[in-house]
Protein backbone atom coordinates (compact mmCIF):
# COMPACT_ATOMS: atom_id res chain seq x y z
CA UNK A 1 0.00 0.00 0.00
CA UNK A 2 2.92 2.09 0.41
CA UNK A 3 3.84 2.58 -3.45
CA UNK A 4 0.13 3.11 -3.49
CA UNK A 5 -0.26 6.02 -1.76
CA UNK A 6 3.00 7.42 -2.88
CA UNK A 7 1.52 7.43 -6.48
CA UNK A 8 -1.79 8.79 -5.37
CA UNK A 9 1.00 11.42 -4.16
CA UNK A 10 2.30 12.46 -7.05
CA UNK A 11 -0.69 12.83 -9.16
CA UNK A 12 -0.55 16.93 -9.42
CA UNK A 13 -2.86 19.17 -7.68
CA UNK A 14 -4.07 20.87 -10.67
CA UNK A 15 -5.63 17.35 -12.11
CA UNK A 16 -7.63 16.45 -8.83
CA UNK A 17 -10.02 19.59 -9.92
CA UNK A 18 -13.27 19.07 -11.81
CA UNK A 19 -13.36 22.24 -13.70
CA UNK A 20 -16.65 21.76 -15.26
CA UNK A 21 -17.93 22.09 -11.70
CA UNK A 22 -15.84 24.56 -10.61
CA UNK A 23 -17.55 26.14 -13.36
CA UNK A 24 -20.90 25.61 -12.21
CA UNK A 25 -20.13 26.89 -9.00
CA UNK A 26 -18.90 29.95 -10.63
CA UNK A 27 -21.80 30.08 -12.47
CA UNK A 28 -24.05 29.81 -9.16
CA UNK A 29 -22.18 33.02 -7.44
CA UNK A 30 -22.94 35.46 -10.46
CA UNK A 31 -26.00 37.00 -9.78
CA UNK A 32 -27.17 38.88 -6.60
CA UNK A 33 -29.67 41.55 -6.58
CA UNK A 34 -28.47 43.69 -3.94
CA UNK A 35 -25.16 43.86 -5.89
CA UNK A 36 -24.18 46.52 -8.74
CA UNK A 37 -26.47 45.48 -11.87
CA UNK A 38 -27.20 42.18 -10.34
CA UNK A 39 -24.19 40.55 -11.52
CA UNK A 40 -20.22 39.88 -10.02
CA UNK A 41 -20.15 38.67 -13.96
CA UNK A 42 -18.29 42.18 -14.86
CA UNK A 43 -16.40 42.23 -12.13
CA UNK A 44 -15.24 38.09 -11.87
CA UNK A 45 -13.94 39.57 -16.15
CA UNK A 46 -12.11 42.43 -14.33
CA UNK A 47 -10.30 40.38 -12.02
CA UNK A 48 -9.42 37.49 -14.38
CA UNK A 49 -8.22 40.51 -16.57
CA UNK A 50 -6.04 42.23 -14.06
CA UNK A 51 -4.65 39.35 -12.81
CA UNK A 52 -3.11 38.49 -16.01
CA UNK A 53 -2.28 41.57 -17.86
CA UNK A 54 0.59 42.63 -15.51
CA UNK A 55 2.86 40.41 -18.14
CA UNK A 56 5.72 41.53 -19.97
CA UNK A 57 7.05 39.41 -22.62
CA UNK A 58 10.98 41.11 -22.43
CA UNK A 59 11.23 39.81 -18.67
CA UNK A 60 8.57 37.27 -18.98
CA UNK A 61 7.47 38.25 -15.64
CA UNK A 62 3.67 38.67 -14.42
CA UNK A 63 0.27 37.36 -16.06
CA UNK A 64 -2.15 35.44 -14.19
CA UNK A 65 0.31 32.40 -13.43
CA UNK A 66 1.11 32.79 -9.85
CA UNK A 67 -2.82 34.15 -8.75
CA UNK A 68 -0.29 37.37 -7.12
CA UNK A 69 -2.95 39.80 -7.45
CA UNK A 70 -3.90 38.43 -4.35
CA UNK A 71 -1.29 39.44 -2.03
CA UNK A 72 0.05 43.22 -1.41
CA UNK A 73 1.39 44.78 -2.56
CA UNK A 74 -0.20 43.96 -5.93
CA UNK A 75 -3.69 44.03 -4.14
CA UNK A 76 -3.44 47.80 -3.30
CA UNK A 77 -2.56 48.67 -6.07
CA UNK A 78 -4.14 51.78 -7.62
CA UNK A 79 -5.58 50.08 -10.33
CA UNK A 80 -6.71 47.10 -8.40
CA UNK A 81 -9.52 49.02 -6.53
CA UNK A 82 -12.18 46.81 -5.69
CA UNK A 83 -11.33 43.40 -6.89
CA UNK A 84 -11.23 42.45 -2.71
CA UNK A 85 -15.09 42.20 -3.62
CA UNK A 86 -14.54 39.39 -6.73
CA UNK A 87 -11.76 37.73 -4.55
CA UNK A 88 -13.94 37.76 -1.27
CA UNK A 89 -16.93 36.07 -3.47
CA UNK A 90 -15.00 33.39 -4.62
CA UNK A 91 -12.46 32.55 -1.60
CA UNK A 92 -15.42 29.84 -0.57
CA UNK A 93 -14.57 28.06 -3.76
CA UNK A 94 -11.30 27.86 -2.95
CA UNK A 95 -11.44 26.15 0.70
CA UNK A 96 -14.18 24.16 -1.50
CA UNK A 97 -11.76 22.52 -4.59
CA UNK A 98 -8.20 22.49 -2.13
CA UNK A 99 -6.56 21.80 -5.43
CA UNK A 100 -7.30 24.71 -7.59
CA UNK A 101 -4.86 27.34 -7.94
CA UNK A 102 -5.69 30.94 -7.57
CA UNK A 103 -4.11 31.70 -10.67
CA UNK A 104 -6.77 28.94 -12.22
CA UNK A 105 -9.54 30.09 -10.29
CA UNK A 106 -9.50 33.30 -11.19
CA UNK A 107 -9.02 33.32 -14.76
CA UNK A 108 -11.64 30.36 -14.68
CA UNK A 109 -14.16 33.40 -13.01
CA UNK A 110 -13.38 35.49 -15.90
CA UNK A 111 -14.61 33.11 -18.69
CA UNK A 112 -17.91 32.26 -16.59
CA UNK A 113 -18.61 36.17 -16.36
CA UNK A 114 -17.68 36.69 -20.20
CA UNK A 115 -20.00 33.26 -21.31
CA UNK A 116 -22.82 33.50 -18.79
CA UNK A 117 -23.82 36.82 -19.68
CA UNK A 118 -23.53 35.56 -23.00
CA UNK A 119 -20.42 36.00 -25.01
CA UNK A 120 -18.17 33.90 -27.03
CA UNK A 121 -16.46 30.14 -25.86
CA UNK A 122 -13.66 31.35 -23.95
CA UNK A 123 -10.95 28.10 -24.55
CA UNK A 124 -8.77 27.84 -21.15
CA UNK A 125 -6.43 25.79 -19.91
CA UNK A 126 -5.61 24.84 -15.94
CA UNK A 127 -2.21 24.18 -14.62
CA UNK A 128 -1.18 27.67 -13.04
CA UNK A 129 0.80 27.23 -9.61
CA UNK A 130 0.59 30.22 -6.75
CA UNK A 131 3.08 31.82 -5.79
CA UNK A 132 3.73 34.02 -3.23
CA UNK A 133 3.95 37.50 -2.45
CA UNK A 134 7.53 38.03 -3.60
CA UNK A 135 6.34 37.37 -7.32
CA UNK A 136 3.94 40.40 -7.06
CA UNK A 137 4.57 42.45 -10.15
CA UNK A 138 5.63 46.52 -9.42
CA UNK A 139 2.45 49.03 -9.97
CA UNK A 140 2.25 50.46 -13.35
CA UNK A 141 1.65 47.66 -15.47
CA UNK A 142 -2.00 47.80 -16.21
CA UNK A 143 -3.46 50.88 -17.99
CA UNK A 144 -4.08 54.33 -16.68
CA UNK A 145 -7.44 55.11 -17.75
CA UNK A 146 -6.64 59.22 -18.46
CA UNK A 147 -4.31 58.41 -20.99
CA UNK A 148 -4.59 57.97 -24.59
CA UNK A 149 -3.74 55.91 -27.40
CA UNK A 150 0.22 56.15 -27.31
CA UNK A 151 -0.25 54.79 -23.15
CA UNK A 152 -2.30 51.82 -24.34
CA UNK A 153 -0.43 50.93 -26.58
CA UNK A 154 2.76 50.82 -24.79
CA UNK A 155 0.66 48.50 -21.92
CA UNK A 156 -0.54 45.99 -24.44
CA UNK A 157 1.92 45.77 -27.19
CA UNK A 158 4.20 45.14 -23.92
CA UNK A 159 2.02 42.01 -23.23
CA UNK A 160 2.56 41.15 -26.79
CA UNK A 161 -0.52 42.15 -28.55
CA UNK A 162 -1.33 44.08 -31.59
CA UNK A 163 -3.71 46.84 -32.67
CA UNK A 164 -6.63 44.67 -33.83
CA UNK A 165 -6.54 42.45 -30.72
CA UNK A 166 -6.41 45.79 -28.49
CA UNK A 167 -9.35 46.81 -30.32
CA UNK A 168 -11.30 43.74 -29.74
CA UNK A 169 -10.48 43.20 -26.04
CA UNK A 170 -12.03 47.07 -25.67
CA UNK A 171 -15.37 45.33 -26.13
CA UNK A 172 -15.60 44.26 -23.01
CA UNK A 173 -16.23 47.59 -21.39
CA UNK A 174 -19.64 46.84 -22.53
CA UNK A 175 -19.65 44.93 -19.19
CA UNK A 176 -20.30 46.73 -16.20
CA UNK A 177 -19.39 50.50 -14.48
CA UNK A 178 -16.91 52.38 -13.14
CA UNK A 179 -17.69 53.15 -9.06
CA UNK A 180 -16.51 56.56 -7.56
CA UNK A 181 -15.05 54.82 -4.90
CA UNK A 182 -12.60 52.18 -6.56
CA UNK A 183 -11.23 54.19 -9.50
CA UNK A 184 -12.94 57.41 -9.56
CA UNK A 185 -14.82 57.05 -12.73
CA UNK A 186 -18.46 57.14 -12.20
CA UNK A 187 -21.37 54.89 -14.66
CA UNK A 188 -22.20 52.19 -16.96
CA UNK A 189 -21.12 52.26 -20.51
CA UNK A 190 -24.33 51.23 -21.81
CA UNK A 191 -28.07 50.16 -20.65
CA UNK A 192 -27.30 46.45 -20.72
CA UNK A 193 -23.73 46.29 -18.21
CA UNK A 194 -24.92 42.65 -17.67
CA UNK A 195 -24.98 41.39 -21.48
CA UNK A 196 -22.23 41.07 -23.22
CA UNK A 197 -22.49 42.92 -26.86
CA UNK A 198 -20.82 45.20 -29.23
CA UNK A 199 -22.69 47.88 -28.14
CA UNK A 200 -19.32 49.53 -26.39
CA UNK A 201 -18.44 50.05 -30.19
CA UNK A 202 -21.92 50.83 -31.16
CA UNK A 203 -22.32 53.09 -27.95
CA UNK A 204 -18.52 54.55 -28.83
CA UNK A 205 -19.49 55.79 -32.28
CA UNK A 206 -22.58 56.91 -32.18
CA UNK A 207 -22.93 59.01 -29.19
CA UNK A 208 -21.92 62.86 -28.97
CA UNK A 209 -19.93 62.24 -26.44
CA UNK A 210 -19.10 65.60 -23.82
CA UNK A 211 -16.86 66.38 -20.62
CA UNK A 212 -18.77 65.53 -17.17
CA UNK A 213 -19.18 68.02 -15.34
CA UNK A 214 -18.32 67.00 -12.02
CA UNK A 215 -15.43 67.32 -9.42
CA UNK A 216 -14.05 63.75 -10.20
CA UNK A 217 -11.58 63.19 -12.73
CA UNK A 218 -12.05 63.66 -16.63
CA UNK A 219 -14.23 61.30 -18.31
CA UNK A 220 -17.19 61.49 -20.86
CA UNK A 221 -21.02 61.17 -20.66
CA UNK A 222 -23.27 60.72 -23.62
CA UNK A 223 -25.27 64.07 -24.69
CA UNK A 224 -28.33 64.54 -24.00
CA UNK A 225 -29.73 62.10 -21.05
CA UNK A 226 -25.49 61.74 -19.04
CA UNK A 227 -26.44 58.17 -18.30
CA UNK A 228 -23.26 56.42 -19.96
CA UNK A 229 -19.88 56.89 -20.38
CA UNK A 230 -16.33 56.28 -21.39
CA UNK A 231 -12.96 56.85 -20.26
CA UNK A 232 -10.42 58.86 -21.62
CA UNK A 233 -8.51 56.06 -22.59
CA UNK A 234 -12.01 54.85 -24.02
CA UNK A 235 -11.84 57.65 -26.41
CA UNK A 236 -8.98 57.14 -27.70
CA UNK A 237 -10.24 54.28 -29.56
CA UNK A 238 -12.29 56.79 -31.40
CA UNK A 239 -10.26 59.29 -31.91
CA UNK A 240 -6.95 57.42 -33.31
CA UNK A 241 -7.24 55.91 -36.56
CA UNK A 242 -5.72 52.80 -36.57
CA UNK A 243 -7.63 51.67 -33.75
CA UNK A 244 -11.31 52.84 -35.47
CA UNK A 245 -11.17 51.03 -38.19
CA UNK A 246 -11.42 47.99 -36.27
CA UNK A 247 -14.33 49.71 -33.62
CA UNK A 248 -16.36 50.50 -37.39
CA UNK A 249 -15.60 46.59 -38.27
CA UNK A 250 -17.00 45.37 -34.77
CA UNK A 251 -19.91 47.29 -34.21
CA UNK A 252 -21.11 46.28 -37.51
CA UNK A 253 -20.09 42.98 -37.55
CA UNK A 254 -20.96 41.36 -33.82
CA UNK A 255 -19.49 37.58 -34.79
CA UNK A 256 -16.02 39.04 -35.88
CA UNK A 257 -15.94 40.71 -33.01
CA UNK A 258 -17.16 37.56 -30.58
CA UNK A 259 -14.37 35.61 -32.62
CA UNK A 260 -11.82 38.33 -31.91
CA UNK A 261 -12.32 39.09 -28.49
CA UNK A 262 -12.85 35.15 -27.30
CA UNK A 263 -8.97 34.79 -29.31
CA UNK A 264 -7.70 37.77 -27.77
CA UNK A 265 -9.03 37.29 -24.18
CA UNK A 266 -7.88 33.47 -24.04
CA UNK A 267 -4.51 34.83 -25.17
CA UNK A 268 -4.42 37.65 -22.11
CA UNK A 269 -5.37 34.86 -19.74
CA UNK A 270 -2.71 32.63 -20.85
CA UNK A 271 0.51 35.20 -20.76
CA UNK A 272 3.39 34.41 -19.46
CA UNK A 273 1.95 30.60 -18.22
CA UNK A 274 3.87 27.22 -18.60
CA UNK A 275 0.91 25.17 -19.08
CA UNK A 276 2.07 20.99 -18.01
CA UNK A 277 2.37 19.18 -20.97
CA UNK A 278 -0.72 17.21 -20.69
CA UNK A 279 -2.98 20.04 -19.60
CA UNK A 280 -6.38 19.66 -21.51
CA UNK A 281 -8.25 22.75 -23.20
CA UNK A 282 -11.69 23.15 -22.11
CA UNK A 283 -14.67 25.28 -24.01
CA UNK A 284 -17.03 24.94 -21.50
CA UNK A 285 -21.02 25.41 -22.04
CA UNK A 286 -22.46 28.05 -21.32
CA UNK A 287 -25.12 26.49 -18.11
CA UNK A 288 -28.46 28.06 -20.30
FE1 LIG B 1 -11.40 47.94 -17.80
N1 LIG B 1 -11.79 49.41 -16.48
N2 LIG B 1 -9.83 48.99 -18.53
N3 LIG B 1 -10.97 46.42 -19.08
N4 LIG B 1 -12.93 46.88 -17.00
C1 LIG B 1 -12.80 49.44 -15.55
C2 LIG B 1 -13.81 48.51 -15.39
C3 LIG B 1 -13.88 47.34 -16.10
C4 LIG B 1 -9.45 50.24 -18.15
C5 LIG B 1 -9.93 50.93 -17.04
C6 LIG B 1 -11.04 50.55 -16.31
C7 LIG B 1 -10.01 46.45 -20.04
C8 LIG B 1 -9.22 47.50 -20.36
C9 LIG B 1 -9.13 48.68 -19.67
C10 LIG B 1 -13.36 45.66 -17.44
C11 LIG B 1 -12.70 44.86 -18.34
C12 LIG B 1 -11.61 45.24 -19.11
C13 LIG B 1 -12.69 50.62 -14.77
C14 LIG B 1 -13.62 51.01 -13.62
C15 LIG B 1 -11.61 51.32 -15.23
C16 LIG B 1 -11.10 52.66 -14.72
C17 LIG B 1 -13.27 50.26 -12.34
C18 LIG B 1 -14.25 50.60 -11.24
O1 LIG B 1 -14.33 51.78 -10.87
O2 LIG B 1 -14.93 49.68 -10.74
C19 LIG B 1 -8.47 50.74 -19.08
C20 LIG B 1 -7.78 52.11 -19.00
C21 LIG B 1 -8.28 49.79 -20.03
C22 LIG B 1 -7.40 49.87 -21.29
C23 LIG B 1 -8.17 50.40 -22.44
C24 LIG B 1 -10.04 45.17 -20.87
C25 LIG B 1 -10.57 45.46 -22.25
C26 LIG B 1 -11.78 46.28 -22.15
C27 LIG B 1 -8.70 44.43 -21.07
C28 LIG B 1 -11.04 44.39 -20.10
O3 LIG B 1 -11.40 43.19 -20.37
C29 LIG B 1 -14.63 45.35 -16.82
C30 LIG B 1 -15.46 44.10 -17.10
C31 LIG B 1 -14.95 46.40 -15.99
C32 LIG B 1 -16.21 46.55 -15.14
C33 LIG B 1 -15.93 46.10 -13.72
C34 LIG B 1 -17.14 46.19 -12.82
O4 LIG B 1 -16.94 46.12 -11.59
O5 LIG B 1 -18.27 46.34 -13.27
Amino acid sequence: WYFYSKQQDETPAWKKVNYQSVYKDIADLLEDEDYDDGSYGPVFVRLAWHASGTYDKKTRTGGSSGGTIRHAPEAEHGANAGLEVARRRLEPLKQKYRNISYGDLYTLAGVVGIQELGGPTIQWRPGRSDLQAEACTPDGRLPDAAQGADHVRDIFYRMGFDDREIAALVGAHALGRCHSNRSGYEGPWNASPTAFTNFFYTELLENTWVTKKWDGPKQFVDKPTGAFMMLPADMAFKTDPRFRTYIELYARDQDTFFNDFSAAFAKLLELGVKFPDDAPTYRFKPLD
